[in-house]
């Protein structure tokens, strides 16, 4: 049994459920987490690569980062962790998946209301006009010459992803923010929990009286907050917890 009985009422009975997730919730769909061991900044530093600077400095560099991460997440498959976050869609009353992933896997595996608070790989803007395009087809166009060819304002295509020291999508964050204040639980998996503001929507949750549950394989930023850390891989954690929590409704 993963939780105390009380707790585990509380959340079944949860009507407004948020899920909140980081790039744990993919690392056994085979992509990288940021920190940690064998994270990807222990290989790479963030102000080389993921900073509006990085990328005025030389935006070669950093789309030769993005596009081999491109591929990486296009040929991922959703995982356990993210089809049953999927079902849960159509076992709680209203679900909100609220996520800091660049990758689309959550929506590749059905969930249906997602918010990117970090933006996502697929999609391109140009730095000068705007325009968005699909990241698929700009990076077929460049044939493997990067950076690919500026847009005809001549502004230059980035990925659509926030990067440090830029907001996050207003409407996104402001959406995430109601869900999160308004949610009867939210349940943080595969987060450090340390990039801001994202993570302050946990401790905006639990200040509204949300019940805050943890799964991550370590202990996290948050783990003092929630009311239970749950210890392990989201791909084994979740599909134990749904089976734990039943359909809809149920009985203490
Ligand atoms: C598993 C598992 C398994 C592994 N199962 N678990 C307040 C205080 C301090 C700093 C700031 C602050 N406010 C703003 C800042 C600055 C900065 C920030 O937060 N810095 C901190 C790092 C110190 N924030 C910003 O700059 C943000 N912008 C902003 O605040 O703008 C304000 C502004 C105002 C006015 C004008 C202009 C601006 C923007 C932050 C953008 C973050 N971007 C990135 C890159 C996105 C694109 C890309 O992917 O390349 O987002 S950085 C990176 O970190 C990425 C992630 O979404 C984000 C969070 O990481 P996440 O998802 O938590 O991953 P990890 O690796 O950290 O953790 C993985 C966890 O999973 C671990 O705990 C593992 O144990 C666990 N795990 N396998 C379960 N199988
Ligand atoms: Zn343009």
């Amino acid at each position: 049994m993963l939780l105390a009985p009380a707790l585990r009422a509380r959340l079944a009975q949860a009507r407004k459920l948020v899920v909140f997730s980081g790039a744990g919730v993919s690392q056994e769909s085979g992509l990288g987490t940021f920190r940690g061991p064998g994270g990807l900044w222990e290989r790479f530093r963030p102000e080389d690569l993921a900073t509006p600077e990085a990328f005025a400095r030389d935006p070669g560099l950093v789309w030769r980062w993005y596009a081999s991460r491109f591929e990486a997440m296009r040929e991922a498959r959703p995982n356990p962790a993210h089809l049953v976050i999927a079902r849960w869609g159509g076992r709680f009353p209203s679900l909100v998946v609220v996520t800091q992933n660049i990758d689309r896997l959550h929506q590749r595996a059905g969930s249906r209301d997602v918010l990117e608070l970090h933006g996502t790989i697929w999609e391109s803007r140009c730095t000068g006009c705007r325009r968005t395009r699909a990241t698929v087809e700009l990076l077929a166009e460049a044939g493997g010459t990067l950076p690919p060819l500026p847009c005809a304002c001549g502004g230059r295509y980035r990925p659509a992803v926030v990067w440090f020291g830029e907001r996050l999508p207003e409407q996104v964050f402001a959406r995430a923010l109601d869900e999160a204040r308004s949610s009867d639980a939210l349940i943080a998996v595969g987060t450090s929990a340390t990039v801001w503001p994202a993570a302050g929507l946990i401790e905006e949750a639990c200040a509204a009286g949300a019940l805050v549950v943890e799964v991550n394989r370590e202990p996290s930023a948050l783990s003092g907050l929630a009311a239970v850390a749950l210890a392990g891989a989201a791909g084994e954690v979740l599909p134990a917890l749904e089976t734990e929590l039943g359909a809809w409704p149920t009985r203490a």
